[in-house]
Order: structure tokens, then sequence, then C-alpha cells
């Protein structure tokens, strides 16, 4: 396996892998690559490289890493993949069984690899692949690590249009997870040097909320909100209505017999992924390219228009793009939901702006932002908005059009609506929130945002 796994990349051993010098090797005290492969291998993954902590190409993964397990040395990026035809299906709940039991699979292998790991003296930590997650820091970046950085510098594939990893051989029809080991590694990989994603937009095409754009990426919140229904902010926005509703009658209104028994499928075996339609159409990799080129017209007939053609509900925030989009699809039931964005720390109000954000609303908005808090939480940060896209970077950078400093948790209250607009303004003139630069900037800023409108 470990040779045919590695056989595609297009890289010559001595490109791919950066190795110690042959001084440095002869007083190596590490794992050697092969042996640590064929663990991997052995234990079930499908494919498996190695990156250094040091990488600088890592970013914030590595302090990621390092508040995981201080000793981390070497990062272990490994996949396992998921059956195609299964995802391909118009059947939801056969494509979310399948994410469901490759992640439970994912999570088994990376023990199993971790025990072998101990009794040769390797100590490690497991990531595991996706939920629970840390969700005290809901609304913003729940997540322990980011798998697919370290997949990409692992040269497990590169990221296509559809914002997945792309293996060169199993394409999108893989999920990740990571390792994180106190041992140094004889020869690292590194990312490929081509491009498994053809380019084909098929992914862009079949996402029911437009939430693809070439240019810009994935739109978070939009696929948040349908392909999530069923989990974090979609629960919260079932449990609002429960309690606003007068009576079963109004409560049926807004969540019909079918939606709530969803609900319930959800908790009690594991919640349905509402699309995932950008990977079941996507062709990349070796596996699968050659049957898309030879038949394209085939793969959009048999398996992008079922998915476009499904008659089913359709979740988008009130007035976004999203909505916009969903509407023009006729086999699409577009039901409005609640925006909920309730951030509890000035952390989660800073990465939760990246999930919060809303295109349609940011139109010809273009200005940079200097944030500062102060009092129980300090930060400053810089909020950049142009052509729809947000980008959020620590300390103060560029020339600002807007500069807020506030009280954390007077701004918080702001935020998540638990003052009225004169609390507002008396906080802006009582100066616990100072505002530099137009005030009409700022509402246009907080328009900016789902759950501000
Ligand atoms: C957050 C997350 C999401 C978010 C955001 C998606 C995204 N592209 O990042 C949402 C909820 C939308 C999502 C959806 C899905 N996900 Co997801 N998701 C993650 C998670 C937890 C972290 C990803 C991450 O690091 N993103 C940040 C950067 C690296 O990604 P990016 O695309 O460059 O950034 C975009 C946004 O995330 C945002 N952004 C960038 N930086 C930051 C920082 C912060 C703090 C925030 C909040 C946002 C943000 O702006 C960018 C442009 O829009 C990982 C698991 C993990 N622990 O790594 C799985 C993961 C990426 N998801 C995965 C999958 C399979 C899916 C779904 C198909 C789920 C499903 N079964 O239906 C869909 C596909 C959506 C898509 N086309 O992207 C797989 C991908 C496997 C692969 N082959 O690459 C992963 C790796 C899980 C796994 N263990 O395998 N996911
Ligand atoms: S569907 Fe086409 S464009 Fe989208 S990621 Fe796959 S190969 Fe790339």
């Amino acid at each position: 396996m470990k040779s045919q796994s590695k056989q595609h990349k297009k890289v010559s051993s001595s490109q791919k892998m950066s190795q110690p010098s042959t001084k440095k090797l002869s007083m190596f005290k590490g794992v050697s690559s092969d042996m640590l492969r064929t663990i991997c291998l052995e234990e079930g993954a499908d494919d498996a490289g190695f990156v250094e902590i040091e990488r600088k190409e890592l970013g914030s993964v590595k302090e990621e890493a390092l508040e995981l397990y201080y000793k981390t040395k070497t990062i272990i990026s490994f996949c396992v993949r998921t059956n195609p035809e299964n995802i391909q299906s118009p059947s939801r709940s056969l494509a979310s069984e399948e994410f469901h039991k490759t992640y439970a699979d994912l999570s088994i292998i990376a023990r199993k690899i971790v025990k072998r790991l101990n009794k040769v003296g390797i100590r490690a930590v497991a990531c595991h692949p996706v939920f629970p997650m840390d969700m005290n820091r809901w609304a913003g970046k729940i997540w322990e690590i980011s798998h697919k950085p370290i997949a990409e510098q692992a040269g497990l594939g590169t990221t296509g249009i559809n914002r997945m990893i792309l293996h060169p051989k199993f394409g999108t029809f893989m999920l990740l997870d990571s390792i994180l080991i106190d041992t140094d590694v004889d020869k690292y990989d590194r990312p490929l040097d081509y491009d498994p994603c053809i380019g084909c937009q098929l992914c862009v095409a079949s996402c029911p909320v437009g939430a693809l754009d070439v240019r810009k990426g994935v739109d978070f919140n939009a696929c948040m909100t349908h392909n999530y229904r069923d989990f974090m902010g979609g629960f919260e926005d079932w449990i609002e209505n429960i309690v606003d509703a007068k009576d079963s009658k109004e409560f049926r209104k807004k969540s019909s017999d079918g939606e709530n028994v969803s609900k319930w499928q959800s908790l009690s075996y594991g919640p349905q992924y509402k699309a995932a339609y950008c990977i079941s159409v996507c062709p990349a990799g070796e596996d699968l390219v050659g049957v898309y080129k030879s038949d394209r017209k085939g793969w959009v007939e048999n398996i992008l228009k079922p998915l476009s053609n499904k008659k089913e509900p359709i979740y988008v925030g009130n007035g976004t793009y999203a909505e916009e989009y969903a509407r023009r699809n006729p086999n699409k039931e577009v039901k409005v939901i609640r925006n909920i964005f309730r951030p509890n720390s000035i952390n989660s109000f800073l990465t939760g702006v990246r999930v919060a954000f809303e295109q349609k609303h940011a139109r010809g908005v273009n200005m940079t932002v200097h944030f500062e808090s102060h009092g129980k939480e300090t930060a400053q940060a810089t909020i950049i908005i142009a052509e729809c896209t947000i980008d959020v970077k620590e300390g103060h950078v560029g020339t600002t059009d807007l500069g807020i400093i506030a009280d954390s948790e007077t701004w918080l209250k702001i935020v998540n609506k638990e003052t009225s607009s004169s609390d507002d303004m008396h906080a802006i003139t009582s100066g616990k929130v100072k505002v530099q630069g137009d005030l009409k900037l700022l509402k246009q800023f907080q328009e900016c945002f789902i759950g501000q409108e």
C-alpha cells in the first residue's frame, strides 16, 4: 500500500522529502519515516505524510498543535477514503452515514496508531477528525486544529475550488485526521507540486445555497446554515422556535413534522448533513477523473442533475445572498431561518465575525476597522472588509477608516443585541465605547454581519 499510495505523487522523492544533512543524520535520534508510514498504513490509513512542527508554512497551526501537546515535534497527517458512490447518491442519509462511519474509522485508526507508537517509546496525541470540538468557544473557532493545512504540507493533496483537500488518487473522497508526536522524523514530506483540481466548477454549480465562489472561497455561514441545519446554530434556531411559539399549531408553522423528526433522528443516530453536494460531484483524482472525462455529459446527467432536481427544503438566513441564490431553483423549498450570532467572548467575536460575515450586506462596503477592547478582556485587531470579503488580523495594521475602542463586556452586549438603541448611544456618550470616525460607518460595519439586521 505504501508504494501504491505514494506512487501517484508526481514529485521525485528527493523533491518531496526534506532530509536532515548526513552529519545531522548520524546523530539523528528520531524515527524513520518508512517505519512511521508502515505503522499508519497497517493500522488502516489510506495515506499518510509527516510535517515538522517548525515548518513556517503551517502558520497558526503550530500554535494550535503546541497548545494541544507541548512536546509536539512532528505532525502526522493521514486520511481514510470515503466511498464516492454513497456520497454521490441523491440519498443524504446514505451519504451522511458514509461521512459518520469514516470519521469513526479515522478515530479508531488514530488510537491504534498511537498505541503502536507508544510501544516503540513515542508519545502522541490523536487530534480526532471532527466533532464534538470545543463548544465553549462557540460562535468562534471551535475546532482544536486545522487538518487541511497540515495535509497540504504533508503532501496528501491540494485545496480544490470546493475548499476540500483533493488527494491525487482519491480526490475529494477522503477525510483527514492528525496525530501530534514528540519525536523527529528522518524525512519530512513536502506539498504536491501539481493540483488535482481540474477547474470544472461542478462543485460551484452543485451548491444549493451558492456557498462556493472561485474567487472568494466558501461562504462559511451559507454552508453552515443549510448543510448543518441539524447541528449547532440550526439546533439553537429550532429550540428558539419552540420557546417562542404560542402553541403547537404556531410551532408547526415554523417547523414541520418532517423537520422535527429529522432533528430527532439526528440526535439519535448522528446529525444528517443536508448537502455536501460539492463533494458528490467532484471528479478530481486518478480514481475518477478518467470516468468523468470519458463521459462528461453522463456525469452531469447522473450525478449533478439528480441533486439539483431533488425536492427538498433549503435553509437560508434572512436577506442573505444564499436566500437570493436558493430561490433561483424551483425544485427547492426555501426556508428562511433566524440568523444567530452570539459570541461569548471578544476572542469568539473576532473569530466569529468571519463566520457571521454576510457578503450581500457588504456590497459596496470597503473599510479597515481598528478594534480594541479593554476591561475584562483586552485585545487588538484589524478587520478589513473589501469586495464582499472579510479578513481579520492581529494588532493594528494599515490605515483605519473606523476605530472602535470598547469595554469588552459592553461591546459583547451590543453585539448580542442585549441592549436597546438608547443603551448603545449611552455606551458611546459615556465613553464605554469610543468610536473614531463617522458613526454612520459603525452602522454600516454592524450591518455586514448576520444577526445584526
Ligand atoms: C470549520 C470547518 C467547516 C466549515 C468551514 C469550511 C472550510 N472550508 O473551512 C463548514 C461548516 C462550512 C464546513 C463544511 C464542510 N466540511 Co468541514 N471542516 C471544518 C473544520 C472543523 C476546520 C476547517 C478549517 O480549518 N478552516 C479554516 C481554513 C483552513 O479553511 P479555508 O477554506 O481556507 O477558510 C475559509 C473559512 O473557513 C474561513 N476562515 C478562514 N480562516 C478562518 C479562521 C476562523 C477562525 C474562522 C471562523 C473562519 C476562517 O474563511 C475562508 C474562506 O471562506 C475541519 C476539521 C478540522 N478540524 O480541520 C472540517 C473539514 C475541513 N471539513 C470537511 C468536510 C468533508 C466538510 C463538508 C463536506 C461536510 C459535509 N459532510 O457535508 C462541508 C464542505 C464545505 C466546503 N466546501 O468547504 C473535511 C474536509 C476533508 C478534505 N478532503 O479536505 C474536514 C477536514 C474534516 C475532516 N476531518 O476530514 N466545514
Ligand atoms: S468539482 Fe471540479 S472545480 Fe470543484 S474542486 Fe472538484 S475538480 Fe475542482
